[in-house]
């Protein structure tokens, strides 16, 4: 595959890249992802599942809807694009921050990931925040009930209309300031305030990347938008950055 030279040039000096990902590069994983022709929201509505006023009107439907997504994750794998991203931690610095709530990135062997909207293989109970891992409940077909007090457990994910938690998006924001390259990778960049990191990062002078098989709402505001799967095409960047990165330096003597 051919690259154009000033991203070459870039992915040569670069000491820091940041990967800002989305469900499509899990989808080679066989995970379904949210918008286009078969994702989830072309079957489901969103707010009937995916927020908490529609846990609190339907629990055990929406816990089933997780449980059912859960297995499908269990069993999916990282695909190559996932480990294409792991294996730049042997030249830079890479910080992933990722909108997905399955545990790729992680199984694939990344070290420094920031999950912006949870985890769907964790659970916590809706009073007392007490958590939970969802192996305790993998075979529960209804809410199950916190053993500290009885309260409702729910899927450790950011639900629409729900603020992001913990440290996440912090943290992602500010690696968005500090990268030399940022890749959009699998997104339809259109949740907020997700979609602010690549805006971030273009702020503070990194080079945009997309990677996606069709243009979406930030294509026109990247340095290079580079067409196809990412499963494909992270592999080729990566082995371009390793020859970059380990040809033999000019002998200057
Ligand atoms: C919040 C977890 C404060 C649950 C999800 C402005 C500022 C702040 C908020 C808002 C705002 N405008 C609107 C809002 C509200 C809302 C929002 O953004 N709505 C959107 C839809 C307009 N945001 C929120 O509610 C957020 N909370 O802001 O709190 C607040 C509080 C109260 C009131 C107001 C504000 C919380 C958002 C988090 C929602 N939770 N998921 C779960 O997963 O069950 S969002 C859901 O969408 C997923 O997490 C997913 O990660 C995320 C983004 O989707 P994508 O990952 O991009 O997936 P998608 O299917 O869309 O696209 C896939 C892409 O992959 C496509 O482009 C496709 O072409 C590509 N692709 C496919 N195959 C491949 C590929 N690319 C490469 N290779 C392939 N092989
Ligand atoms: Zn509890």
């Amino acid at each position: 595959m051919e690259f154009k030279p000033d991203f070459i040039d870039r992915l040569n000096k670069a000491k820091s890249l940041l990967f800002f990902t989305g469900a499509g590069i899990s989808a080679e994983s066989g995970i379904a992802t949210f918008r286009g022709k078969d994702g989830l929201w072309s079957k489901l509505k969103p707010e009937e599942l995916a927020s908490f006023s529609a846990f609190m009107k339907n629990p055990d439907m929406v816990w089933e809807w997780y449980q059912y997504r859960r297995e499908i994750v269990e069993k999916a794998k990282p695909n190559k694009g996932h480990l294409a991203i792991a294996e730049f931690e042997k030249f830079y610095d890479v910080n992933v921050v990722t909108q997905n709530v399955d545990d790729l990135h992680a199984r694939a062997g990344s070290t420094n990931i920031d999950e912006l909207h949870g985890s769907i293989v964790r659970n916590f109970c809706v009073d007392c925040k007490t958590f939970y891992n969802h192996q305790e409940f993998k075979f529960d077909k209804k809410v199950p009930r916190c053993e500290k007090c009885n309260g409702m457990i729910r899927p450790d994910v950011v639900w629409f209309g729900e603020n992001l938690r913990g440290n996440a998006f912090p943290n992602g924001e500010q690696k968005a300031k500090e990268c030399d390259i940022c890749f959009i990778v699998g997104t339809s960049a259109i949740v907020y305030p997700a979609a602010y990191i690549p805006i971030t990062a273009k702020q503070y002078g990194a080079y945009l990347v997309e990677i996606n098989i069709e243009p979406t709402e930030i294509s026109y505001q990247v340095d290079y938008s580079i067409l196809g799967k990412s499963g494909e095409i992270l592999p080729e960047i990566f082995e371009l950055a390793a020859n970059l990165k380990t040809k033999k330096q000019p002998n200057i003597f």
